[in-house]
């Protein structure tokens, strides 16, 4: 166990040493990204204040101390895990290799509040996987912990490649998975007892874009999940892409009057339901990111755990758009974000 690296360490492990398609980047983001935080450097959310204020006996912060991102990690540090890589151009039906190492880490979810995970590269989320439909997917696992584990991909592919089987300590596999269809799907370990091998960090979420790809939007990635921090079976923090109130602090920043299409995924445990609820904008929704056209159009989507959405809005006027859960239990214990139209 690496006791002494930080969360924001283990981020940029994760983007130099993480899962690598050959031939394309897996933690990069967007020119377009870039180019909306500098035009809005600095910006910061006016209801948050720093948790010290809270250590010295003042309950000011909004949400209580936990429930707000470690004090280390800056506005930029969860951007591998906010923008997905954009998709390399590889010929129709190309093989991409990846390597996922399951990892035990110390990693720190909420400001002050440790988790013992078990990590695919090293974070949690595990990084974001991206592939064109069709493409042969080899995976190579290996198991760098003393307990059992594996992989287990939701979408389409053989049964006998489905991950299910346990991986024991030391151990290695390959699954061949073909990648399809397109859309998004979770990836998890799927060893006994399962709650405890999610609930500790191991999932993640694959993109899987349509052969001709998508029209152009400003990508997002958005995966909500739990940590037990003082009772077994319950989520003390859930948190967006694995830190509590991160986008709370840190609004993800989207060009005003253009295309968001946000990849939502609940790997929520302990929880039967957990929904996704954006304010004063409604979405286009494609369950499982499935079809090229919307089935239908909400501001609030219901998600089972394993399920998963495609959305995409347009945020009409500059101005901060809340997201949250409408469990509102959950928001408050982490899972409150905002979108920043500028
Ligand atoms: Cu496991």
């Amino acid at each position: 166990m690496d006791e002494g690296l930080s969360r924001r360490d283990l981020l940029k492990k994760a983007g130099l040493g993480g899962a690598v398609f050959l031939g394309g980047s897996v933690l990069g983001h967007s020119v377009q990204h870039q180019a909306l935080a500098a035009a809005d450097e600095g910006y910061t959310n006016p209801g948050t204040v720093g948790h010290s204020t809270l250590h010295e006996g003042g309950a000011t912060a909004l949400y209580g101390d936990i429930y707000s991102p470690p004090a280390a990690l800056g506005p930029d540090d969860l951007d591998g895990q906010t923008f997905p890589p954009v998709a390399d151009r590889l010929p129709a039906g190309s093989t991409r290799e990846i390597e996922i190492a399951v990892e035990e880490r110390l990693i720190e979810v909420g400001n002050g509040a440790h988790v013992e995970a078990w990590t695919y590269n090293g974070s949690v989320p595990a990084p974001i996987l991206r592939a064109k439909e069709g493409d042969l997917l080899r995976v190579h696992f290996v198991n760098r912990t003393g307990n059992p584990h594996n992989i287990h991909f939701h979408g389409s592919h053989l049964p006998e490649q489905d991950g299910w089987e346990p991986v024991p300590p030391g151990g290695e596999t390959t699954y061949s998975i073909e990648a399809g269809p397109s859309g998004v799907h979770p990836f998890h370990c799927h060893t006994a007892p399962l709650a405890e091998h999610i609930s500790r960090g191991l999932y993640g979420m694959m993109i899987v874009d349509p052969p001709r790809g998508r029209p152009p939007a400003t990508e997002v990635a958005l995966l909500l999940s739990g940590f037990t921090i003082d009772e077994i079976g319950r989520n003390g923090i859930v948190a967006w892409n694995g830190v509590a109130g991160f986008y709370h602090n840190h609004p993800i920043k989207v060009p005003v009057g253009e295309p968001v299409r946000a990849y939502v995924v609940n790997m929520l445990e302990h929880e039967p339901l957990a929904s996704f609820h954006l304010h004063a904008e409604t979405f286009d929704v494609y369950p499982a990111g499935l079809g090229d056209t919307p089935v239908f159009r909400e501001d609030t989507i219901v998600l089972g755990m394993g399920q998963r959405a495609m959305i995409e809005f347009t945020l009409p006027t500059v101005g901060r758009y809340m997201f949250h859960p409408h469990q509102h239990w959950l928001a408050e214990r982490g899972a409150m974000g905002w979108f920043a139209a500028v």
